[in-house]
């Protein structure tokens, strides 16, 4: 990154702070050891991000398949494949340890007002239980892979020679990366707060986190023991799952979705926390109902153990089961629609500034609602009856996992860029890229949606002639979808390199992180915080915009 001997002079008066946490200390050793939050949260990153971009040209393997309604590239083992691979890399190796991992690694300790988390060792050792889970999953490629669905549902993966052990080994390890990231945020969350920031002062951001790390601790354990289940089953024969062996393949649907289903709050939760730290900075207004935000982040962690039902609809539960989860499901709406309606509020005469975090952030609300919504169809017994494993629940988790969790993590990426990377990137491009991700997006899967209420079953390599329009129109899609990221790969890598040396805080946040430098030193604050009783993370009162250094300044003490 940046010469490490002299300060780069960039922006008018902006100095690239010369002693920081990437030059601090130098060489390979000093990363793969190091006990720095921020350096573990960077390592997360791109190995994530490289998660994304192989399960990303997976998923254009799987488009272009589809291309046509007969075989295109592949054949239809080949096929069962890649579909299987995209969504377990998508989901164990990218979405779920995305945002806490990364930025969540990055900003929670600094935002808190502290060194760091409470047990660096831990973290780093969460880093590499994805490394090594990681491993097992590429292992398993080079063995040809899995064909099971992400879901890896008894009894065919009792049976199946393909490589379910190692995969679901990888997904086992990769599990405890999630349970020390859960108990560390947790302890840090209690213990090291800032003197005088009490838990209604601190970042919504933290207790998207706080409820992720309640989930993450109490539900991957239940994964992984339905993991090692299957391995014992696979190996011993011992009757679990499989009826071959006098077990119960239901059992094991109830024990992978008890997980995964709060699963997917893992994905959206830190996403949720990314949205009500960047709408109010680029609405310039103070976070509306700061308090019911925080209490639904809980409601949701709480709620979220109580609907895995919905995904069993037609595996033969009585009604009365179906009736309660289905209730339930509906319940679980209820703390997203009002986060929903407090970041509408605050943009609600802000005056709103159309940088990149904010343009992801107005997609994420609009994809989201979609994704949202539609989950309220398939809430519903008789509908989802229709649906279930048709092409409309594809569109379905598509906009919540990636028109949610993706579209907010790619906020997150570009606000916190400048303190992570000290640099700014191309505005324009920026915001060139996001649209073109966001068309590109919607001409993937809103068509699904159509194909999908028209009977086109998921997970099959070819289909009626009558959907092929659909078809065609969402592989366009998907190739503008991986357009727009290599737009955006390009421009943060030039960004690295040639970018304007970023101010402390380039938007004007009031969260700590930008009260110390870009990037921060190794300890990440020059001077202990102190904070006053009337500490307010939404209080931009006093943040005035100095052109010189094109960022924001403190006018008053806090
Ligand atoms: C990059 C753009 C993406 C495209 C074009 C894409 C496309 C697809 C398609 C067409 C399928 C259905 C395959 C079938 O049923 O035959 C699929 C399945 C899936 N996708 Fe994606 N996807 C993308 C990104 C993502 C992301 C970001 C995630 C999660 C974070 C994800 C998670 C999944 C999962 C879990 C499945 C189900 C796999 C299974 O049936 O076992 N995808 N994807
Ligand atoms: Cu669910």
């Amino acid at each position: 990154m940046a010469e490490s001997s002299a300060a780069v002079r960039g922006g008018a008066g902006v100095e690239y702070p010369t002693d920081n946490y990437l030059t601090h200390t130098q060489g390979l050793r000093s990363w793969l050891f190091t006990l720095d939050h921020k350096r573990i949260g960077v390592m997360y990153l791109v190995s994530v991000l490289a998660s994304f971009f192989l399960g990303g040209v997976l998923a254009l393997l799987i488009r272009t398949e589809l291309l046509t309604p007969r075989q295109t590239i592949m054949g239809a083992d080949t096929y069962n494949i890649i579909f299987t691979l995209h969504g377990a890399i998508m989901i164990f190796l990218f979405i779920i340890p995305g945002t806490p991992g990364s930025l969540g690694n990055f900003v929670l300790p600094m935002m808190l007002g502290a060194k760091d988390v409470a047990f660096p060792r831990l973290n780093l050792a969460s880093y590499y239980m994805w490394v090594i889970g990681a491993i097992f999953a590429l292992v398993a490629i080079v063995m040809g892979g899995v064909d099971t669905g992400w879901t890896f549902y008894t009894p065919y993966s009792t049976t199946t020679n393909t490589a379910v052990i190692p995969v679901v080994l990888g997904i086992f390890i990769i599990g405890f990366s999630s349970i020390f990231t859960g108990i560390n945020f947790i302890v840090t969350i209690h213990k090291l707060r800032a003197p005088g920031m009490g838990w209604f002062q601190m970042p919504l951001m933290l207790w998207g986190l706080y409820a992720t790390s309640i989930i993450q601790v109490l539900a991957t354990p239940v994964l992984g023991i339905t993991l090692l289940l299957l391995i014992a089953e696979r190996v011993l024969q011992v009757g679990i799952f499989s009826p071959a062996y006098g077990g119960d393949p239901v059992l094991f649907q109830h024990f992978f979705w008890f997980y995964s289903h709060p699963a997917v709050y893992i994905m959206i939760l830190p996403a949720m926390g990314i949205i009500s730290e960047v709408i109010p900075v680029f609405s310039h207004k103070h976070i509306f109902g700061y308090k019911a935000i925080a209490y639904s982040s809980i409601a949701i962690a709480v709620i979220s153990f109580l609907v895995w039902g919905h995904h069993m609809f037609v595996s033969g539960m009585s009604n009365m089961a179906s009736a309660i989860f289905s209730a339930l499901t509906f319940a679980v709406a209820i703390p997203s629609a009002v986060k929903v309606f407090n970041w509408v509020a605050t943009m609600y005469k802000g005056s709103i500034s159309l940088a990149t975090p904010m343009c992801y952030a107005l997609g994420f609300l609009f994809l989201f609602a979609i994704g949202g919504l539609t989950g309220l169809f398939l809430g519903s017994l008789a509908v989802d009856v229709h649906l279930t494993d048709t092409y409309f629940i594809v569109a379905h988790f598509h906009y919540v996992m990636f028109g949610g969790a993706v579209m907010a993590l790619m906020a997150g990426i570009h606000y916190w860029w400048p303190k992570i990377t000290g640099r700014m990137y191309n505005e324009r491009l920026g915001q060139i890229a996001c649209l073109l991700i966001f068309i590109g997006f919607n001409a993937t899967f809103f068509p699904q949606f159509v194909a999908g209420s028209q009977g086109m079953p998921r997970r099959y390599f070819n289909y009626p002639e009558r959907f092929t329009d659909y078809n065609v129109f969402s592989t366009i899609g998907s190739y503008l979808l991986g357009l727009g990221f290599l737009l955006v790969a390009a421009y943060l890598i030039h960004s690295l390199f040639r970018g304007r040396p970023a101010p402390a805080n380039p938007w004007g946040g009031a969260t700590l992180e930008w009260s110390t430098p870009s990037p921060p030193p190794p300890e990440n604050f020059e001077e202990e915080p102190v904070l006053g009783d009337h500490y307010d993370p939404y209080d931009y009162r006093g943040l005035v915009y100095d052109p010189r250094i094109g960022g924001y300044v403190q006018q008053h003490p806090h």
